[in-house]
């Protein structure tokens, strides 16, 4: 299994800021404590996402944090990232890992136990389980109970993260839960300090879920 650190995982949104004032948030949060970041781009053609995502890669890589993009395998190997996120209309983890080889990192969204068990034999690295909450981000998505996150957690070997609305004030929820991360991306993003919401956050992770010991 790879090494990977998924405790405080940062999906961007690119959409409400111009690029300068994106990739400045980008890099506040990485010096806030962010152990993995996601590209998240919905609205862009390719090449407009394979250039921002060589901006960003040249942040992330700064900080020794690996960039993982969402979606696209093609724009991952184009702009050099270390792993691509794929859900589970996206390319399948078995092709992509064809593709990419053992080193890729490659992420997976879950929703159930036989999605999650799936997605670990066809070689997924970790995988992000959720919406645990509402959220207000643009996405396709379900809730999911913390309940059968934790019976993903509990049958896979691989990392799990949870997502979804996730905050420093509603993140004890999890705390019985042997997730290895959070996702989020408002709670960063829309801060008006990405550095100052990083560490909260990590702050507030510390005090209620014992993966952050
Ligand atoms: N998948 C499930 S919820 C979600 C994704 C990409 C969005 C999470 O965003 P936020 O702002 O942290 O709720
Ligand atoms: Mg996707």
């Amino acid at each position: 299994m790879k090494e990977l650190n998924t405790k405080m995982y940062f999906i961007t949104d690119s959409s409400a800021y111009n690029e300068d004032e994106f990739l400045f948030r980008v890099e506040e949060a990485l010096k806030g404590g962010v152990t993995l970041l996601q590209l998240r781009e919905k609205n862009k053609d390719t090449r407009e996402y394979i250039q921002l995502a060589q901006k960003v890669h040249q942040i992330s890589k700064k900080y020794n944090v690996p960039l993982i993009i969402d979606d696209r395998v093609d724009v991952a190997m184009a702009s050099d990232a270390e792993g691509v996120h794929l859900g589970q209309s996206d390319m399948p983890i078995d092709t992509a890992r064809k593709i990419l080889g053992d080193n890729f990192i490659i992420g997976a969204t879950t929703k159930t136990v036989e999605q999650a068990k799936e997605a670990y034999e066809q070689g997924a690295d970790y995988l992000g389980v959720g919406a645990i909450y509402p959220t207000t981000t643009k996405v396709k998505t379900v809730l999911t109970s913390v309940e059968t996150l934790n019976d993903i957690c509990n049958a896979v070997p691989i990392p799990v993260n949870a997502i979804g609305g996730l905050n420093k004030d509603n993140i004890d929820v999890l705390k019985n839960c042997n997730i290895k991360g959070i996702c989020v991306v408002s709670a960063i993003m829309k801060a008006e300090s990405p550095y100052e919401a990083t560490k909260e956050l990590i702050c507030s992770a510390k005090e209620k879920l014992k993966i952050y010991d």
